[in-house]
């Protein structure tokens, strides 16, 4: 099944390079004021569905673009075929390409493609995490003091309901450093290989994050909300290399 998602996914991946090529000129639509898609982003959603549905028919997809379709498989493929549309958007290479097939609502494999970036991050559940062709685990760093984190600011699309600044603040004197990529799926694969210690964000949704949490538990990280529970990303979610998980908690 690994081997079916990531082929999926670099295809994917070559279609996004091939839009990126010409993202100045692509059409943009408006979800709302600040939550942009492109055609680029449905005709890759539309082929990966494509995909699925010529060997699996019967399974069930929920990807951003089109919303949840199905008749109640044990199966769903949760997709989002652009992970970071806003730095595609503006020729940034942290973009993404997201595949993860659940079963049972357990998502068992997945697939984080950032194709500018030339690196398709990919795990199966029970059988580690991947890098291209190489074993990734999370880092040994065990203080913020020493950590770099990322986040996002994805509040901006509920028009600051929930605001990130306030956590931001907070933390920002404890660590390294902050980074911001712009794409939930990049930021857990960037924790699972051990180039940040942690990740947070409020409002994302399961497509943005359901490969990257299972890529990140297979490389031996952790993933809560902001409260320490499992309710993510409904409140929040904390994705960490696991040894700070106790004080990045304390410290938002
Ligand atoms: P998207 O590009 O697929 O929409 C970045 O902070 C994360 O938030 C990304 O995973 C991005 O996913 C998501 N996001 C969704 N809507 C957003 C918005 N209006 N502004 C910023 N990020 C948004
Ligand atoms: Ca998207």
């Amino acid at each position: 099944m690994i081997d079916f998602v990531k082929k999926i996914s670099v295809s994917a991946g070559k279609m996004a390079i091939a839009e990126f090529a010409k993202s100045g000129s692509l059409k943009l639509d408006f979800k709302s004021e600040k939550d942009i898609v492109t055609e680029a982003d449905r005709r890759i959603e539309d082929f990966i569905i494509s995909e699925i549905h010529k060997k699996f028919p019967d399974h069930d997809i929920f990807g951003e673009e089109t919303g949840k379709t199905g008749k109640g498989s044990e199966f769903c493929w949760v997709i989002d075929p652009i992970d970071g549309t806003t730095s595609f958007v503006h020729g940034q290479p942290f973009f993404s390409v997201s595949i993860a097939l659940q079963k049972y609502g357990a998502t068992i494999a997945g697939a984080v493609n950032a194709p500018k970036l030339e690196e398709v991050f990919w795990a199966e559940k029970g059988k580690g995490a991947f890098c291209n062709k190489t074993r990734i685990h999370v880092s040994s760093r065990d203080r913020l003091l020493n950590s770099v984190l990322s986040t996002g600011f994805a509040c901006l699309r509920s028009d600051m309901k929930e605001n990130n600044l306030p956590i931001f603040n907070k933390i920002l004197p404890r660590l390294r450093g902050i980074r911001r990529y712009g794409s939930a799926a990049i930021d857990l694969s960037y924790v699972a290989c051990g180039r940040l210690e942690g990740f947070w964000e409020l409002n994302l949704k399961p497509y943005d994050i359901a490969a990257g949490v299972l890529i990140l538990q297979e490389a031996g990280g952790e993933v809560c909300d902001l409260r320490g529970k499992q309710n993510y990303p409904n409140d929040g979610i904390l994705a960490s290399n696991g040894k700070i998980t106790e004080e990045f908690l304390k410290s938002i």
